[in-house]
C-alpha cells in the first residue's frame, strides 16, 4: 500500500481528549489497520485491545462493510432526511429494531453517542409533555457516568473534570444517584456483584425529595466503561426499573458501549433482563465505520409524540443533517449481517469464560488493585502512584503499546474491549502483556 508522507506539523490538530503537548512531543500515529492488529505509521503491528474506542466490534476493515460504503458512497453520497427519505434508512431502522428488546422498536438516528443522549433526554421531555405532564423536566444520572459531551450529557454524567469548567451552564434540573463502585465490598468480583442492588433505592429518596411529579427519566449505563468498567450488582438494575416504573418515570440504558454483542447479547438489556424505556446507541452499531448512533423508543413513547402533534405538523423538533446518513445505514446493515453470519454475539458469550480467566490471572501481579469484568469487558485497577493519579497506568498504556498491544486507561484503571473476533491466544497475549509490563513499572 503507498502511503502518504507523514506530516511533521501536528499543530493544527486539536486532539480530542488528549494531552496536547504531552502527545505531539512524542505521538502515535496509526496508517491502517485489518482484523485484530493497528499498523503504526513506523510500520509496528498492535494489537487492538480496546476495538479502538469500544467500537470496532468486528474487527476492522472488514471486507463487506468496506464494500457496503464503498458502493453507497457511488450511488447516492448524501440524502436528506428531513421530509424526505432514502430506503437504505428505513432498513437500517428496522435491522437495529431487530435486535432490540421486544418493544423499542422506534429508532431514531444520529451521529454519535452524545448525540444520542441529548436525544433520548429530549425525547423523554416531549414524551412527558405529549401526555399532559409537563411538568416532568427532571433528569436524574449517576455519579461517575458517562453520557457524552453535550451540554445535556454532562449534565446528567457524573465526572467532575467533565462537568466542572462548564459548571455554570449545566442544566438546570439535574440529581444523581450514587454510583456503585466499591472495593470494600466487592474487590475482584468475577461478574456482577452480590453487593449493593441497594444503592438504587436512592432513587426512592431523590423521588422523595424533588417528589415523582417533577421528574421526566433517570440515565445509567448498564455497565458504566469510560469511568472504569463499573459492573452492576445483582438486582441493581432490576430495583431501578421497578422503581421507575411505580413513579412514571422513564428509564433511559445508555447501551453506547455495551450495545451490539459487548456482553454476548445484542443489548445489555437483554443480557440483564431489564427492560428500559429509551436506549442510547452508537459506536458498534456499525462497526464504527462511519460516524452514527441512534436511540431505540418505545412504542409507546413513539406513539404518544407522534400523535400529539396535528395533522401535517412536525412533531418532534429534533433531527440532524446526518441523521441516517446513507454511507453510515449502508455500513450499519452490512454490519448487522455480519454479526448475525458469523455470531458474534454469540461468540463473545462463549469467549467470556476464557477473558474472565485471563483478566482476573493478573490478580498477582505488582500493583493491581482490583479485577472486574463482564462479557468481553475488563477492568484493571491499579494503586496509584503518590500524589501523581493516573500516571502509572498511563505508563502502563504506553509501555503496551511499545510491545504491540493496545489497551485503554482512565484515571489508574486498565479497560479491556477486544473486537469480538479476538482469538484465545490473542487475549493471553493482551493479559500476558500487561503482566510483563506491570512488573517494569514503578
Ligand atoms: N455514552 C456512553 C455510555 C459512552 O461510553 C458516549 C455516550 C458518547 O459517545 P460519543 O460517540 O459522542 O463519544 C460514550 C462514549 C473511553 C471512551 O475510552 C469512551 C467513550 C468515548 C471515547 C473514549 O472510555 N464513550
Ligand atoms: N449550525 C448551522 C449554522 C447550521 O446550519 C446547522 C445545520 O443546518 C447546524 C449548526 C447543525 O448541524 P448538524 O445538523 O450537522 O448537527
Amino acid at each position: 500500500m503507498t502511503s502518504r508522507p507523514v506530516i511533521d506539523d501536528l499543530s493544527s490538530f486539536w486532539m480530542p481528549f488528549t494531552a496536547n503537548r504531552q502527545f505531539k512531543t512524542a505521538p502515535r500515529l496509526l496508517e491502517s489497520a485489518k482484523g485484530m492488529y493497528y499498523r503504526t505509521t513506523d510500520g509496528r503491528e498492535v494489537l487492538d485491545g480496546s476495538a479502538g474506542l469500544w467500537c470496532v466490534n468486528a474487527g476492522h476493515a472488514r471486507d463487506e462493510i468496506v464494500a457496503a460504503i464503498t458502493q453507497q458512497a457511488a450511488t447516492l453520497d448524501f440524502a436528506p432526511t428531513f421530509q424526505m427519505g432514502h430506503p437504505l434508512a428505513f432498513e437500517a431502522a428496522a435491522r437495529v429494531a431487530e435486535l432490540m428488546p421486544a418493544g423499542l422498536d422506534r429508532i431514531f438516528f444520529t451521529n454519535s453517542g452524545s448525540e444520542s443522549v441529548d436525544t433520548a433526554l429530549k425525547i423523554a421531555l416531549a414524551y412527558h409533555r405529549a401526555r399532559g405532564e409537563g411538568q416532568r423536566t427532571k433528569l436524574i444520572g449517576r455519579e461517575r457516568g458517562y453520557h457524552g459531551v453535550g451540554f445535556g450529557g454532562i449534565s446528567v454524567g457524573g465526572i467532575v473534570s467533565n462537568r466542572k469548567a462548564f459548571s455554570g451552564q449545566l442544566l438546570p434540573a439535574i440529581d444523581h444517584l450514587p454510583h456503585t463502585h466499591n472495593l470494600e465490598h466487592n474487590a475482584f468480583t468475577k461478574g456482577q456483584p452480590a453487593w449493593g442492588a441497594h444503592l438504587a433505592d436512592e432513587l426512592e429518596r431523590i423521588v422523595a425529595l424533588h417528589d415523582a411529579s417533577t421528574i421526566a427519566a433517570v440515565i445509567v449505563e448498564p455497565v458504566a466503561g469510560s469511568t472504569g468498567v463499573l459492573i452492576p450488582p445483582q438486582g441493581y438494575l432490576q430495583r431501578l426499573r421497578e422503581i421507575c416504573t411505580k413513579h412514571g418515570i422513564l428509564l433511559i440504558f445508555d447501551e453506547v458501549i455495551t450495545g451490539f454483542g459487548r456482553l454476548g447479547k445484542a443489548t445489555a438489556s437483554e443480557y440483564f433482563g431489564v427492560t428500559p424505556d429509551l436506549i442510547t446507541m452508537a459506536k458498534a452499531i456499525n462497526n464504527a465505520a462511519v460516524p452514527m448512533g441512534g436511540v431505540a423508543a418505545s412504542r409507546t413513547i413513539h406513539d404518544t409524540v407522534v400523535n400529539s402533534g396535528a395533522p401535517g405538523a412536525i412533531e418532534l423538533f429534533h433531527g440532524y443533517t446526518y441523521s441516517a446518513h446513507p454511507l453510515a445505514a449502508a455500513a450499519c446493515v452490512a454490519t448487522l449481517d455480519l454479526y448475525r453470519r458469523e455470531g458474534l454475539f454469540e461468540r463473545a458469550a462463549s469467549l467470556a469464560p476464557k477473558f474472565e480467566a485471563a483478566a482476573h490471572g493478573l490478580r498477582d501481579a505488582k500493583h493491581v488493585k482490583d479485577i472486574r469484568n463482564l462479557g468481553l469487558v475488563a477492568g484493571v485497577e491499579l494503586e496509584s502512584r503518590d500524589g501523581a493519579p493516573g500516571a502509572r497506568a498511563y505508563e502502563v498504556f504506553l509501555k503496551c503499546f511499545e510491545a504491540g498491544v493496545l489497551v485503554r486507561f482512565t484515571g489508574d484503571i486498565l479497560a479491556f474491549s477486544p473486537p469480538l473476533i479476538v482469538k484465545e491466544e490473542e487475549i493471553e497475549r493482551l493479559f500476558g502483556t500487561v503482566r510483563d509490563v506491570l512488573a517494569t513499572v514503578q
